[in-house]
């Protein structure tokens, strides 16, 4: 609506859900909620002051060294020298076909891992491997941050792949709340985590859920170790990090020794019972998993531990796990672990039981609905046909050619000469960063698309201004939500800024791969198309959507597509037929053993679950006696949005969270700014002394701007100068972020 003064508002939609935004001219000038919300966060109202931010990238700009040189050294402290966008994109074409010419496709890695921004068609990673299959090929990555060990485990364990997994079988909130009676939630159920989804989660529903549940008088227990994982009112169990699994086959004992197990199910849904039931209770290894043998492991009491388990057989129960569990060394343990136990309990295909994961994490999850598919621009063929674990990037930079285990295949990493980014900043979300700083001066050339001076853009060579969502027109949908949004062009491109299609389809033009990026077409005449597409899905599920033109004029639409029942297409017939909808594993049962786990041979991943403690964790703690967890940031998603954040006063460097006690016996203060290291690196954060975490534990956000390289103290707080930089285990290869000991001292010590 425009009002008389030239304002206008319009509704757009981010990955932190939909929100009124105020124009004026080609600024952004304030945001409000979006009415249909019942539990709007702040995180929009910071959003004005970022998009119009000085550490926007205002032109294309080249590091001055590799400009005169082509020289490597310099990365992330040299000056950048801005050009005009031809002459650049001359540039940049030029290197990325020299590299293609002389090394082959294998040289370019294109992984491009990271959330971009919401926004169907200017999606930064489709865009660039679009771009680079167009060109040939590129190395890519498997999996995610998010849950790459899961996703690697998983599908051995239920047969399916992961994502499927947790969209297909997965109770909604409604099934859970008329179903359940007890709640047991690993890492808990966070509403802050859920305020974010991929693509955007419009209505925020997880608060109001728990509201429902504790009116019903749900048992709600959050095993981990923070209070505030799980909303108030919830009981709280402060387990080591790490220890999950220990604490997981304590519970399974009891049922096992007081006959609690269901040995019908176990018997005709599940295979390989019989091979783990002897490393359970202790006669393949001499070591009962007793409760008294957990105990000083997790640091729980073992008459606690009895009377959850005995509980936890007689009501109905859903266990959960947060997608935390698995970013953590081992972190194929817990996840497998976590189904054995379900499957003793027999309830796994009941409604509002079993077992479910990373419920909160996002918010899409536990939202039942129909499923739409569409409006995804196509990537075309990847002839180079290689991949690296996600988050394997620094051990591939380094170690070009060196062989690596991952579930089953062993492989050799390829040797790396040009990296493109667009859409991610591995400088915020890879673990060590000051190895990753180091990895990273190994290619000859690193080309990234950003809209601001982020860590990674000040460690490239060349440096594309990209538009952030605000300055170009989109389509907002997620899979996970049930809205409809046309997403205007609401200012004008910030700065020389382009749209990563314009900036792909500059270089693919002068690179002679047009007509495969481009098939002729503007973003502007692609979005419409993709559109017609989409709109022609859901009219075949019997959902009408309006014409783009009319959508247009809308800017919103609420779809009706929640379900009545819940999406639960994978367990429930199995568990009605077993024979008849077998699962897709070898046994077609739940895997308990797994015979092409066992198969790979794997020490640190056998073939059933087992205990098997972190290298870091308190059971382990010497010079660096705290274990230091850093879950996602309340206030912004990862590393967006950060540069305004920091210059609140105040707000930087971030918080650490520390129980009073660890704090007294260092001297710290409330409020006080303290130093965080161990070997790997070290940062500022600023103490707050709060009961809700356990004692020995210190726990700091994501998403602070990596600062300093080298030995320096990170100013702001980014965790990842301290974190293992290590895969899962052989098999999932994950990121192991939440695993790592610290200690906190003074700032001037
Ligand atoms: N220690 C620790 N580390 C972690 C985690 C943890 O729990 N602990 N969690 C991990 C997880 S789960 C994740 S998912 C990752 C997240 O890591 P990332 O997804 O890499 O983090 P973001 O900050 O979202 O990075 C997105 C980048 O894309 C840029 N961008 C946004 N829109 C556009 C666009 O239209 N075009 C272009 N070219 N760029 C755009 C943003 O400015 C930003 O720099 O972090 C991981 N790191
Ligand atoms: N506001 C906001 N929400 C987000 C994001 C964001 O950046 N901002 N990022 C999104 C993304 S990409 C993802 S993948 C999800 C991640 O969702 P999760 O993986 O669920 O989230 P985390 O915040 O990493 O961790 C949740 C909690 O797990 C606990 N924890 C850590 N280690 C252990 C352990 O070993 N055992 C137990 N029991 N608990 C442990 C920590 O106390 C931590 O607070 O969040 C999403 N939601
Ligand atoms: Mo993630």
């Amino acid at each position: 609506m425009a009002d008389g003064s030239g304002r206008q508002t319009r509704v757009t939609s981010s990955h932190w859900g939909a929100f009124e935004v105020d124009t004026e001219g080609d600024r952004i000038v304030a945001t409000r909620p979006f009415a249909a919300d019942p539990d709007p966060h702040d995180v929009p109202s910071i959003v004005p002051a970022a998009v119009h931010h000085r550490s926007r990238v205002a032109r294309p700009s080249i590091r001055k060294g590799w400009l005169e040189t082509r020289t490597r050294e310099g990365r992330g402290s040299e000056d950048f020298v801005e050009l005009p966008w031809d002459e650049a994109l001359d540039i940049a074409a030029e290197e990325i076909d020299r590299i293609r010419k002389t090394h082959g496709n294998e040289a370019i890695f294109g992984g491009s891992y990271g959330w971009s921004s919401a926004g169907r068609f200017h999606h930064a990673q489709s865009q660039a491997h679009r771009f680079l299959n167009a060109a040939g090929g590129y190395v890519a990555s498997f999996g995610s941050y998010s849950t790459g060990c899961a996703q690697a485990i998983m599908p051995h364990v239920f047969g399916v792949n992961f994502i499927q997994f947790l969209y297909e079988h997965q109770d909604g909130w409604p099934t859970i709340h008329d179903n359940a009676e007890t709640l047991v939630m690993f890492g808990g159920i966070n509403p802050k985590n859920s305020q974010v989804s991929m693509g955007g989660v419009t209505e925020h529903e997880t608060a109001g859920w728990f509201e429902k549940f504790r009116a019903k008088g749900m048992r709600l227990v959050n095993i981990g170790p923070q209070r505030t994982d799980a909303p108030e009112g919830c009981e709280w169990l402060p387990i080591r990090p790490g220890s999950d699994t220990a604490l997981m086959l304590a519970l399974a004992y009891v049922l096992e020794e007081e006959g609690l197990t269901d040995h019908a199910f176990l018997d005709r849904y599940t295979s390989g019972f019989e091979r783990f039931r002897p490393y359970l209770m202790g006669e393949s290894d001499g070591t009962p998993k007793t409760p008294e043998w957990a105990a000083p492991l997790c640091e729980a009491d073992p008459g606690t531990i009895r009377e959850l388990a005995r509980h936890m057989a007689r009501t109905r129960t859903m266990i959960t796990l947060a997608w935390s569990l698995q970013r953590g060394e081992h972190g194929e343990q817990p996840y497998w672990m976590s189904v054995v136990l379900a499957s003793m309990l027999g309830q796994i295909g009941l409604p509002g039981a079993g077992v479910g994961y990373g419920y909160g994490a996002i918010g899409g999850v536990g939202k039942p609905l129909i499923g739409l598919n569409g409006m995804t621009l196509p990537q075309g063929e990847n002839p180079v046909g290689r991949f690296i674990p996600v988050a394997r990037i620094a051990d591939m930079l380094l170690n070009p050619g060196a062989a690596y285990d991952f579930n089953g295949r062993r492989e050799a990493y390829p040797d790396i000469r040009l990296v493109y980014w667009a859409g991610g900043n591995p400088f915020h979300h890879h673990q060590d960063l000051n190895r990753l700083h180091e990895a990273w001066q190994r290619p000859e050339t690193i080309i990234v698309n950003e809209p601001w001076w982020t860590a990674t853009a000040k460690r490239a060579d060349i440096v594309f201004p990209a538009t952030t969502p605000y300055e170009r027109q989109d389509i907002g949908r997620s899979p996970l939500d049930d809205y409809l949004f046309y997403m205007p062009a609401l200012i004008p491109p910030v700065g020389e800024a382009r749209d990563d299609y314009d900036i792909f389809a500059g270089l693919s033009e002068r690179m002679g791969i047009s007509e495969t990026f481009t098939e002729g077409r503007t973003s502007d005449e692609w979005i419409p198309l993709l559109y017609a597409q989409y709109r022609e899905n859901a009219a075949g599920k019997g959902i009408e959507v309006p014409t783009f033109e009319d959508l247009q004029e809308r800017n919103w639409m609420r779809l009706p597509i929640r379900a009545e029942a819940p999406n639960r297409t994978l367990l429930a017939p199995f568990r009605e037929d077993p024979e008849g909808a077998p699962l897709p594993t070898p046994s077609g049962k739940l895997e308990i053993f797994s015979e092409v786990i066992d198969g790979f041979g794997y020490a640190d991943c056998p073939g059933h679950p087992v205990w098997l403690p972190p290298q870091e964790w308190l059971g382990a703690a010497g010079e660096h006696p705290l274990h230091l967890v850093s879950p996602q940031p309340g206030d912004k998603l990862h590393s967006q949005l950060e540069c305004a954040l920091a210059d609140i006063e105040g707000a930087r460097p971030v918080a650490l969270a520390i129980h009073p006690e660890d704090a007294a016996a260092r001297g710290i203060a409330d409020r006080e700014v303290v130093k965080v290291f161990n070997s790997r690196g070290a940062c500022r954060a600023r103490a707050a002394l709060t009961g809700d975490i356990r004692r020995g534990v210190v726990a700091m956000p994501t998403g602070a701007w990596f600062g300093d390289p080298g030995g320096n103290i990170d100013p702001d707080g980014n965790p990842n100068v301290l974190t293992l930089d290590v895969g899962t285990s052989r098999l999932g290869q994950g990121c192991s972020a939440h695993s790592a000991l610290v200690e906190v001292g003074k700032l001037e010590a």
